[in-house]
Order: structure tokens, then C-alpha cells, then sequence
């Protein structure tokens, strides 16, 4: 079957919530990807961050075997011998008391959300029903009926309401003067992206995040920071909060805690917020299952062990450096924070995502005008330095 048969079979037969280009992955490794003609491509994606340790990762990818030989899944009715394993590397690695486990990106949004209200009703002190969470402009946490309920991208929410508004008023991103004015005595949470990934590699204002963090404080709201993008090396550190030295009271996480062998998301957070959620009150089939367990904890040991928090600050830099030498009246700016790049063009960015797949470059373009560029952070100089030149020759066409 050639590529052609493979998308007449996609678009009858499956939903089209998608536009994807049209490139059909067979196999990836690292960061290249073969397409089912042979043909071979540079990754620029990484899965939307969670391939950060490469694309089956050889170290990860022995540890899912190694469990897939013992137990995949007990489900929490029983405990298993990995996820105490993976609670003590998140502490160990993060800091924080607690780590409640789920799967997908927006399940662990959701938890947080839950845990901010419950918090807010029972320490807080809010009025039943009435806890508000301050979300930000161009946010995206994820695709549930909650959580599309605030978002501002008609393309995430129109026609999948009735939402509700009141429990999450919105700031404009960036201004703590907005903020500061939507705080009222039912906040319980103020929810961001310490950068935000489906807006467009966007980077707060410097000092926006440790005003929130005080401002949180001083009222006595949780600062809940969505790291599920951002973190574990993406940004250039282990969370990208850490550029202003905050300590959120929830850290939630996702994507590349399993590298891609599997979803694995959750949030961090202390005993007195954690513990305000009893037995029974949530929870998830297939969080924290020993499969996911074993994964997330080699998932977190690659990091470390490969140094890829250093490698996403070095080899974004080098990349940002030379897309910045490019001299084309087509590039409004560069902007990006470690290995995560936003490429901002003047005209439409999807037609020269087209052009860069055919040069065998794969990235994603994002909000019309934007190029999210975002590697496995384990690419080298020689593969930017290839992925620069089709840039630069696509821009030039
Ligand atoms: C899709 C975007 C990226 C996220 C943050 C929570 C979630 C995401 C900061 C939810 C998910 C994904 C979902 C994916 C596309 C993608 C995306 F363009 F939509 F924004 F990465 F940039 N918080 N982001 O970025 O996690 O439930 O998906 O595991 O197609 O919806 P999830």
C-alpha cells in the first residue's frame, strides 16, 4: 500500500477531527521518521513534546518490555510494586510531597481542577459550588467538555457547549493588572501555561510568573501551572516555571513523563492539597498502573541520565541562532526558550509546512502565521544545521 491508499482508507473510514499532512509514518527512531515509501524525515514536532528523549527511546523501550513480561495493569482495587517507584522519583526529582496519577494531558488538567475545589471548599472556605479558577487568553489544556469551556479558540469550543463561564473567568495572558481584577473571594485557582504551546511558543512577560505566584499567595488562591508542554526539558529546564523561581502549589505534567510508550500524566502537589481528595473521590482505571509506572520512571531517569535539560538549552540556542541569521522578508520574528521555537511568519505558515515535509522536515504549523518547531531534544548540530538550510531554501522559494 502506498501512501495515497492509507489516507482514502483514514478519510471514510475514521473521524475527521484532523487535518494532518500528509506524510504516513511507519517507523521512527530517534529523531528521524520513515515514511510507509521509505522515505525519511527530520522530526521538528516530536509529538507535540512528548517524544522529548527521542522516538522510542532504546533505555524506555526496554523498560515497557521488561513490564510487559511481568504486569501491565492491576487497576488501583490492588496496589503494584512500580508506581510507589515512580512516587518517589517524581519527589526526589520535583520536590513536591505528592503525586496523583492519570493518563492523558487533559485527565490531569481536570484533577487539578477538582483538587483547587475541593481545597477551595474545605481549607478555603468557599461557598458550595461557587469556586472560580482564573484561566489566561490563549490557553489550551485540553480537549473535555470543562476544560474547552474556557477556552477562547472557537475551534476548541463552538458548539460543544452549554459551558461555564463564571467558574472560570478569564486574564489576558502576560497582564497582572487583568489578573489581579478577576481575583474575587470565590478564587481558588489562578490555571497557566508558563508557556504557551498551541498559542504559539509564547512567553510571558519577564516577572509575569512570580506575580502571579505572589499574588496567589497573598490571597490565598493555588497557583496550578500547566507543564504538561513545557516541562521535563522542552523549555530548557525541568519545568519551565523554574525561570523565575516560583514553586506553584500544583505542577501538573504530561506527555513526555512516558516518552511516548504510553499516557502518563498527573499532577504534583503538597499534602494539604493533595490529601483533600479521600478515598473514592477520583480516580482512573488505567492511572498509575504498573506499565505506566515503569515507563514514566525511565521516561524521567532518560532525562537525567542524558543530559537533555543541558541539551535542550544548547541546542536551542543553536538552532534560534542561526533561524535568527536567516535573511528573509518573509520571518516577522524568532522567538523560543530551549529546544522550542516559534518561527513567525508574515504570511500563512501551513504551505511552507507542506514544502518543508516534501524537503523532509516535519513540523506543525500553528495560530495561521506560526512554525512550531520543537525536536526530540536529542538532535544534534549536523541535523539543525540540515533542517536550517530547508528552511532557508523553502523560505526563499
Ligand atoms: C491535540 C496543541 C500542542 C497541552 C497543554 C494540556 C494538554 C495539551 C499545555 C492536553 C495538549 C496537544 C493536544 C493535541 C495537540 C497538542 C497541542 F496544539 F493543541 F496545543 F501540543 F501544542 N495542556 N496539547 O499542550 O493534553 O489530553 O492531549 O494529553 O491534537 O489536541 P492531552
Amino acid at each position: 500500500m502506498k501512501t495515497q491508499d492509507y489516507i482514502a482508507i483514514e478519510n471514510e473510514l475514521g473521524a475527521h477531527n484532523y487535518h494532518p499532512l500528509d506524510v504516513v509514518v511507519a517507523d521512527a527512531k530517534g529523531c528521524y521518521i520513515t515514511d510507509v515509501e521509505g522515505k525519511k524525515y527530520l522530526d521538528c514536532l516530536a509529538a507535540y513534546s512528548a517524544v522529548n528523549q527521542g522516538h522510542c527511546n532504546p533505555k524506555i523501550k526496554e523498560a515497557f518490555l521488561e513490564q510487559v513480561d511481568k504486569v501491565t495493569l492491576t487497576s488501583r482495587a490492588f496496589r503494584n510494586d512500580k508506581l510507589p517507584m515512580l512516587y518517589k522519583k517524581m519527589n526526589e526529582m520535583t520536590g513536591y510531597e505528592m503525586f496523583l496519577p492519570m493518563n492523558s494531558g487533559a485527565e490531569a488538567v481536570e484533577t487539578a481542577i477538582k483538587l483547587a475545589r475541593r481545597w477551595g471548599y474545605d481549607v478555603k472556605g468557599v461557598e458550595k459550588d461557587k469556586a472560580e479558577i482564573i484561566a489566561a487568553s490563549g490557553n489550551f489544556h485540553g480537549r473535555t467538555t470543562t476544560i474547552v469551556g474556557f477556552s477562547d479558540d472557537p475551534a476548541s469550543y463552538s458548539g460543544f457547549g452549554p459551558y461555564c463561564k463564571e467558574a472560570f473567568p478569564m486574564h489576558e495572558y502576560g497582564n497582572i493588572e487583568d489578573l489581579k481584577s478577576k481575583i474575587t473571594k470565590n478564587t481558588v485557582g489562578v490555571l497557566i501555561e508558563p508557556i504557551q504551546g498551541e498559542g504559539g511558543v509564547v512567553i510571558p512577560p519577564d516577572g509575569y510568573l512570580k506575580a502571579v505566584a505572589e499574588l496567589c499567595k497573598a490571597n490565598n488562591i493555588l497557583f496550578i501551572c500547566d507543564e504538561i508542554q513545557a516541562g521535563l526539558g522542552r523549555a530548557g529546564k525541568l519545568f519551565a516555571h523554574y525561570y523565575e523561581n516560583v514553586r506553584p502549589d500544583m505542577v501538573i505534567v504530561g506527555k513526555a513523563l512516558s516518552g511516548g510508550f504510553y499516557p502518563v500524566s498527573g499532577v504534583l502537589a503538597d499534602k494539604a492539597v493533595m490529601l483533600t481528595i479521600k478515598p473514592g473521590e477520583h480516580g482512573s482505571t488505567f492511572g498509575g498502573n504498573p506499565l505506566a509506572a515503569a515507563v514514566a520512571i525511565r521516561a524521567l531517569e532518560v532525562i537525567e541520565e542524558d543530559n537533555l535539560i543541558e541539551r535542550s538549552n544548547e541546542m536551542g540556542e543553536y538552532f534560534i541562532e542561526k533561524l535568527r541569521a536567516i535573511k528573509s522578508p518573509k520571518i516577522e520574528l524568532v522567538r523560543g526558550r530551549g529546544l522550542w521555537i516559534g518561527l513567525v511568519l508574515k504570511e500563512k505558515a501551513r504551505p511552507y509546512c507542506i514544502k518543508l515535509m516534501n524537503e523532509g522536515v516535519l513540523c506543525k504549523d500553528t495560530h495561521e502565521t506560526i512554525i512550531r518547531i520543537a525536536p526530540p531534544l536529542v538532535i544534534t548540530k549536523e541535523d539543525i544545521d540540515w533542517a536550517v538550510e530547508k528552511i532557508e531554501k523553502v523560505l526563499a522559494e
